[in-house]
């Protein structure tokens, strides 16, 4: 609260930050509207740097059967990710975010009006490699899937319990690493069970492809035009 006064105002720092969220919530909303009129799936995908979020998406890419993948990839610098992501067959747009930790929805907006939609039904947001700051943006996305990888310790959800609290699915990602790092999976589980028990938890490696396949099946039935 204002520490100024007795006006019982959230600070000047808060308020800021309040008006900025929603403002991100309502643009979040235009997306959201953007994405069903063109029929699109949409998930954001969130994860500290390096877990694995643009090889998991170069797999998806690679072997998605239903049309076109499409990719909106956002990092502080480089185009790396979404020229990685093109070579492996996705329709990919890089938003460069400077100095910005995360993406916002009116980021998404813009880079959404560059991406060619035909035959789409699938659309992923790689969002900023950071396990604190995108987890309260809403981009307008239907699924929010957040990656842990092994080599990052099993006490991550507990650390950083908000993003995992806000996922519908986490994945852990780099398996064909877990025994050369002794990653405790049980351990894990119960940890992302006791922060996030509403999240569907699927295990695999981008890297050789293991574990592939129930992401794929769920991924498919949560299309619109799948049968339910
Ligand atoms: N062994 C192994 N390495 C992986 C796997 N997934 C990603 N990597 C490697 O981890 C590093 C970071 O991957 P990247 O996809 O760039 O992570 P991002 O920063 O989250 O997008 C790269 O060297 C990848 O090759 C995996 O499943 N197994
Ligand atoms: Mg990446």
């Amino acid at each position: 609260m204002c520490s100024h006064c007795s006006c019982g105002q959230p600070s000047r720092t808060l308020q800021l930050r309040h008006n900025l969220l929603e403002r991100n919530d309502s643009n979040a909303e235009l997306n959201r509207e953007r994405f069903a009129a063109a029929g699109l799936l949409v998930l954001n995908v969130l994860s500290g740097p390096g877990a694995g979020k643009t090889a998991l998406l170069e797999r998806l890419a690679r072997q998605w059967i239903h049309g076109p993948v499409g990719v909106i990839v956002g990092d502080l610098a480089t185009d790396n990710d979404a020229r990685r992501l093109r070579a492996a067959g996705a329709r990919a747009i890089q938003i460069q975010t400077g100095d910005l930790c995360h993406l916002e929805a009116s980021l998404v907006n813009r880079a959404f009006d560059q991406l060619d939609t035909g035959g789409m039904e699938l659309l992923l947001i790689e969002n900023v490699g950071n396990l604190v700051c995108p987890t309260a943006f809403d981009l307008g996305e239907r699924q929010r899937l957040a990656l842990l990888s092994v080599t990052e310790g099993e006490d991550k959800p507990l650390k950083y319990p908000a993003l995992f609290q806000s996922a519908d699915v986490v994945v852990i990602n780099k398996v064909d690493l877990a025994e050369a790092v002794g990653f405790d999976r049980s351990q894990a589980l119960a940890n992302i069970a006791g922060v996030a028990p509403q999240a569907r938890i699927f295990e695999l490696s981008a890297r050789t492809g293991a574990g592939m396949e129930p992401l794929l099946h769920w991924l498919s039935h949560q299309r619109q035009g799948a049968p339910v």
